[in-house]
């Protein structure tokens, strides 16, 4: 059966409609970040680039570092785009897209995030690199698929109730990062981590400008959660998202985090650039090895 057009959307090239990108423009290794601009920091390092293409907020560019292919692309902030990025990624190695159909058998992409992140702990400072372990996802995104199988209810239950959590919001899901990854991505320079997922910067994740928010605590009810050992370290906006679709598509994700927040004490990184160029740096030589 072959796909409509008005779902597998495609451009005049043949592209994939939002992602603007070919299944030859990919690498099998993606590095997924939130600032268009970080792409270029990234291959900056690369031994060459053989592909720069850009539409929208995803900029992408496919090149090799250390003899290794990798595509870097951003994918703008939240959960929404999170959507897009990885299910069109997902289209480009698993659906012949000039037949519209679904491939035989499936390629397994792996997928590296290299973000930035809020610390809710006092003891993990600005500037830490987070490897997260599990995610949380307060963005409901992964509620819209068949996940039943991918959640673990078990530790979102407890997390609901520990927090009280408001039934007018999307209901928590936790989903784990892959272990292969997490380990070829953790050192002694890492914590292991597990991310909370929010549906924005402000009010989702408890800052107050102007308007208020219902529960001041939030945070507070979120960084006192333990359940078995298992204690919430950062917030940010994509990691759920990228967990749960690569869970669901057979896709290999890991998510690292620099910490340029603590959301505890109150601190901000005073220059951003250094603690990311360092997760860049720390993240492409895990990723060669
Ligand atoms: C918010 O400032 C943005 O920064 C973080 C959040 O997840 C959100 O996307 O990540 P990036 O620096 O990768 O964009």
């Amino acid at each position: 059966m072959s796909l409509q057009s008005s779902e597998l959307v495609l451009n005049a090239d043949g592209s994939i409609y939002h992602l603007g990108l070919l299944p030859e423009d990919l690498a099998q290794t993606v590095i997924l970040v939130g600032d268009p601009r970080r792409v270029a920091r990234i291959t900056e390092h690369f031994d060459n680039v053989d592909l720069k293409k850009q539409k929208r907020e995803f900029v992408t560019h496919t090149g090799y570092f250390r003899g290794k292919r990798i595509t870097v692309m951003s994918t703008g902030m939240g959960t929404d785009n999170i959507d897009i990025a990885l299910t069109e990624l997902d289209a480009l190695v698993n659906i012949d897209l000039k037949e519209s159909r679904i491939k035989e058998g499936s390629v397994s992409l792996d997928i590296i995030r290299i973000g930035t992140t809020g610390s809710i702990r006092e003891e993990i400072p600005v500037g830490s690199f987070i490897t997260s372990e599990w995610a949380i996802g307060f963005d409901g995104l992964i509620y819209y698929y068949k996940s039943d199988d991918i959640l673990n209810t078990e530790i979102s239950e407890a997390f609901i109730k520990h927090t009280g959590w408001a039934s007018n919001k999307a209901m928590p899901y936790v989903v784990k990062g892959n272990e292969y990854l997490i380990d070829k991505l953790s050192s002694d320079s890492t914590i292991k981590g597990f991310t909370g997922t929010n549906i924005g910067f402000y009010g989702p994740q408890g800052r107050v400008l102007r308007a208020g928010i219902p529960d001041p605590d939030m945070n507070e009810k979120i960084a006192s959660f333990n359940y078995k050992g298992h204690a919430i370290t950062n917030l940010e906006m994509e990691t759920s998202g990228i967990y749960g679709l690569s869970r669901l598509l057979g896709h290999r994700a890991v998510s690292m985090n620099v910490v340029l927040a603590n959301r505890a004490t109150g601190e901000f990184a005073e220059n951003t650039k250094e603690p990311v160029d360092k997760l860049i740096e720390y993240s492409l030589e895990r990723i060669a090895k």
